[in-house]
């Protein structure tokens, strides 16, 4: 496609939005205050042996006690919009929303969205960073069809309540995230392993009740409402961009994520994963898949490490490259550095399923962050990494991907998940002690770059 010329001479397009991103139970703590309910990850933390360090959220950032703080912040960044999480026990502590949400959690939220507006901040609202009520696991979390319902009937009433000053809501974020890691490898909350047929089943809950909510919204919140979600697709990205891999890629980003982006955009499994799975494949109806695919106003991607992909004669015609132990990464081991993920993804998801508009809902990364003596944090690996990627993202939208903004993650030093508060994502500092927040480095590098638009 034509190069965009709002795109060119290395800036972005007028317009961009330059956000940052976090998540209920990674920043907020209060977790008992407000009259919130527990949710499956307070359950979890306090599990001894679950999280690094034995660490919670229940104190966290205390973004709840100082999200003006937070906001003034953001200002100093120059920021237009912030990603955020709502926590459905704040709204309704058992899960379910029969009764009236309790107003306490509910003014949180509206004093939070009132506050960005009033800084000229746009609210980007989550309405699940997978923090489900405990009660509903109680009832068998995910694995009972039930559970998608209830987060149809919450979303209902988040949209009506909060839509008149939040035009952005993404319905969950990171199905493939927190199935994978909660329902099959048993790493974060709930912890557990289930077998294949339990796993799809899962997946097929969690992409349903991303669109029973969609619907929900589309019924509740005020007219014209921008609705999407938050997925980390498999970061289908080729080994090397020649025709043939940039077509197994093509081929490799439909099927490595056909129980989420693939069936939320098409509408159906693909035959491979069903044949793939054979007797154990998902429980569905069409009614379900119909709803799984209702038309989104944007999709968001959290794109992080690259899934390299090779033209191979195989049977998908592909097969993933695993990177070697020697493979740089970030301080988390998952996260291998690939900066043309931001290149490679924006444009092939565009391509292949034409969505409306691409946010970048995250992009960050880990580092062992140390502070000088003078107070100072000098990450240059999360400055490099923000600039690498963001050089490629620069270039992806000038030949022709739909982007329309990026949020870094994290605006925080936050609590990460399994990892507890051993890694941090934040570009501001937290000493956890006396919750003082610092801007590194990369926040500066952050700041410069949303002003001017560019890349500096
Ligand atoms: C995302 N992996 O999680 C989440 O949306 C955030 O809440 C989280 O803090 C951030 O990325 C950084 O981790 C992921 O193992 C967690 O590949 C793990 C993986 C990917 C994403």
């Amino acid at each position: 496609s034509p190069a965009s010329p709002a795109a060119q001479g290395g800036s972005f397009p007028q317009g961009f939005v330059w956000g940052t991103a976090t998540a209920a139970y990674q920043v907020e703590g209060a977790a008992n205050l407000g009259g919130r309910g527990k949710s499956i990850w307070d359950t979890f933390s306090h599990i001894p042996g679950k999280v690094a360090n034995g660490d919670t959220g229940d104190v966290s950032a205390d973004q709840y006690h100082r999200f003006k703080e937070d906001i003034a912040l953001m200002r100093d960044l120059g920021v237009k919009g912030y990603r955020f999480s709502v926590s459905w026990t704040r709204i309704f502590p058992d899960g379910l929303a029969t009764g009236n949400p309790n107003a306490e959690g509910l003014g949180y939220y509206q004093r939070l969205v009132d506050a960005l507006r009033e800084a000229s901040i746009e609210p980007y609202c989550t309405l699940f960073h997978w923090d489900l009520p405990q009660a509903l696991e109680d009832k068998g979390g995910w694995q009972n069809r039930d559970t998608a319902q209830h987060f149809a009937d919450y979303a209902a009433v988040v949209g009506s309540k909060l839509s008149d000053r939040v035009s952005h809501f993404m319905t969950t974020n990171e199905i493939r995230s927190f199935t994978e890691l909660g329902y099959a490898n048993g790493v974060h909350a709930p912890g557990l392993k289930l077998d294949a047929q339990g796993v799809a089943q899962v997946k097929h809950h969690g992409v349903l009740a991303h669109g029973l909510a969609v619907q929900a919204l589309r019924a509740h919140a005020r007219p014209g409402t921008m609705i999407g979600l938050a997925e980390n697709p498999a970061a289908a990205t080729p080994v090397i961009p020649d025709a043939a891999n940039i077509h197994a890629a093509e081929a490799a980003l439909r099927e490595e994520n056909a129980p989420f982006l693939t069936a939320i955009f098409e509408g159906r499994y693909t035959e491979r994963y069903l044949a793939q799975l054979g007797g154990s494949a998902p429980k569905f109806t069409d009614a379900e898949m119909k709803a799984i695919s209702s038309p989104l106003d944007f999709v968001g991607l959290n794109i992080y490490n690259p899934m390299y992909i090779k033209a191979a004669d195989t049977p998908a015609g592909y097969t993933v490259v695993h990177p070697s132990p020697t493979y740089p990464r970030m301080a988390s081991p998952w996260l291998t550095v690939g900066p043309e993920a931001l290149y490679w993804v924006p444009l092939l998801v565009g391509r292949t399923w034409q969505p409306r508009a691409i946010y970048i809902t995250e992009n960050g990364a880990s580092a062992a962050d140390l502070m000088t003596p003078h107070g100072e944090v000098l990450d240059i690996d999360r400055a490099m990494f923000l600039r690498n990627y963001l050089n490629q993202l620069q270039r992806s939208i000038t030949d022709g991907a739909p982007v329309k903004g990026y949020f870094v993650w994290s605006l925080l030093d936050n609590f990460e998940w399994a990892d507890g508060y051993d890694k941090r994502f934040g570009i501001v500092y937290v000493d956890y002690k006396t919750q003082k927040r610092t801007p590194k480095l990369s926040a500066h590098l952050y700041r410069n770059i949303v002003m001017q638009n560019r890349i500096v």
